[in-house]
């Protein structure tokens, strides 16, 4: 089912992240092409768009969250050029083009992902939508730099790395990488926009965790199969990276098919986390089933 808000969702990132991303016209005028070809580069956007389907999950105004889709999407910008440095997973193409650090150099890459970090955090601590409500500027502000550090997305990498070519990791440390590495960052979108929002109850906070975990895990399966059954065309990326850096994948600890369904179980976990929610939810499960379904 196509989200009826999708191409909304998609169009108001594009706006908001080409508002704020430097242009090159100002010094250091290479530094900030290389961020802007990082960010604007065509990705799903699943993160913002997370972002702002958890908002009118929540009646919450998309403006409010403006801030926190553009920040967890240059975050996301960011950890892909550094993932795909020499140092890390050496990658040539991301997105159908050359990574950043090909189309331009190592030291640019590498600045430009810690500019699009700090870029994140300055507009999230400054964008209009959340001026009349500071306290949930601040929650919706730890939410990002949690899911992100070394209890997140970035811890998630280093374990990942420290499994690589290594043999007894089992399928609870896959699920630690993965909830750290993916899971952390796809959960801050809902969170976030949920910490935006003036009274949440106990009840749909704890029902959307559920369902961000849930989708987190899902998105992370889904990837891996797709390593094994998609092209290097269809991905963008290069197919196969998986099992060339020799990771430990879901399809290869559990068969591909066992790794399907899995993918299939935890999709069903995280819609019925949004049963408390009705209606409003479905822009959310609509993107769930993105998630598991995507072929790229
Ligand atoms: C280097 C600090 C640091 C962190 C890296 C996110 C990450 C952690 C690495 C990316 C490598 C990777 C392939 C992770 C698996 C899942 C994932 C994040 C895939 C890419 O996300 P998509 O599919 O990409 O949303 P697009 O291009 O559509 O935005």
């Amino acid at each position: 089912m196509e989200p009826y808000q999708a191409t909304h969702y998609s169009q108001r990132i594009e706006h908001v992240l080409e508002a704020c991303l430097p242009t090159e016209d100002r010094a250091p005028a290479r530094l900030h092409e290389a961020m802007r070809y990082a960010a604007l580069s065509p990705g799903k956007r699943m993160r913002p768009r997370l972002v702002y389907a958890a908002a009118t999950a929540l009646g919450v105004p998309l403006s409010r969250v403006d801030g926190a889709a553009a920040a967890i999407e240059l975050i996301h910008a960011y950890s892909l050029v550094h993932d795909d440095l020499p140092a890390m997973d050496d990658d040539d193409l991301r997105r159908g083009r050359p990574t950043t650090h090909k189309a331009f150099d190592d030291a640019t890459a590498i600045l430009a992902g810690d500019a699009l970090q700090a870029l994140a955090f300055e507009i999230v601590a400054t964008h209009a939508g959340l001026d009349d409500a500071p306290a949930a500027r601040v929650a919706v502000i730890r939410r990002l730099g949690r899911a992100v550090g070394s209890r997140g997305m970035v811890g998630g990498q280093a374990l990942d790395i420290a499994f690589e070519g290594q043999t007894g990791v089992t399928v609870e440390d896959l699920e630690t990488v993965h909830n750290l590495k993916t899971g952390a960052l796809l959960s801050a979108a809902v969170m976030m926009a949920a910490a935006a929002a003036d009274d949440l109850s106990s009840d749909v906070a704890e029902c959307l965790e559920i369902f961000a975990a849930r989708i987190g895990l899902a998105f992370q399966v889904r990837d891996d199969v797709l390593d094994i059954e998609s092209t290097t065309e269809q991905l963008g990326k290069q197919q196969g990276a998986d099992i060339a850096h020799d990771k430990a994948t879901y399809p290869a600890l559990l068969g591909l098919d066992e790794a399907k369904a899995l993918a299939d179980r935890l999709y069903t976990e995280a819609t019925a986390a949004l049963d408390i929610l009705g209606d409003r939810a479905d822009d959310l499960r609509a993107l769930a089933a993105e998630i598991v379904k995507r072929d790229r």
